[in-house]
């Protein structure tokens, strides 16, 4: 995993406030939006994500999920996006459906991904994107092919929530000043948010 990937090169930079997910995230995350995570993963022959979330051991609130007059909202989501086709052989994304609406601990099982109760694998086309809250329980099937697969992923939460991302876990968001210094205004506050709101 390669975290802050948009630092170096800035292939991606257009992923920063991308205008088709962001039409998505504003609707569920009903707060000024920030970018809160942003990672490259690799996964190479017999790589697999642990699965993880969905609250089998309790609820955290940056995990929170519900439904209020029709509408759904969450605290964090994340938006996966695939640079090639990814078969259901070469380490898809999977899911637990439903269980970001437990009322009760879902069921888990240690050992492989695939043999978590419930489990489905996604598998996508090259340019598809996956949508998701953080409290539905997911992770990565095992890549059984040679193809190494590239993934994209890039979390929003609310504005006032620091770095998700493992190596600055609640801290300021990683940036460098040569990528402020080529996005756009709007850009710069989905990383560097200055905006106060009333809550
Ligand atoms: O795509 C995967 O393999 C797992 C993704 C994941 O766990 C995540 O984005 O949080």
């Amino acid at each position: 995993m390669i975290e802050d990937f948009w630092l170096y090169p800035d292939a991606f930079d257009m992923l920063i406030g991308h205008d088709r997910t962001l039409t998505y995230v504003r609707r569920i995350i009903q707060s000024e939006i920030s970018i809160n995570n942003s990672e490259l993963r690799i996964r190479y022959t017999n790589n697999a994500s642990g699965m993880h979330l969905g609250h089998p051991d309790g609820r955290r609130q940056k995990y929170r999920y519900e439904v209020i007059d029709g509408e759904i909202q969450a605290t964090m989501v994340r938006m996966i996006y695939f640079l090639h086709d990814v078969s259901m052989d070469e380490g898809p994304t999977c899911f637990v459906p439903g269980s970001h609406r437990n009322a009760f601990p879902v069921p888990v099982k240690t050992g492989s991904v695939e043999d978590e109760p419930g489990v489905v694998g996604i598998p996508v086309k090259a340019g598809d994107g996956i949508l998701f809250t953080e409290a539905c329980r997911h992770g990565g099937f095992t890549n059984r092919s040679e193809k190494t697969r590239y993934t994209l992923h890039v979390g929003y939460g609310p504005h006032f929530m620091k770095s998700q991302n493992i190596s600055t876990m609640d801290e300021p968001v990683n940036v460098t000043d040569e990528l402020l210094g080529r996005l756009s205004d709007a850009q710069r506050q989905l990383v560097v948010p200055t905006v106060r709101v009333a809550l």
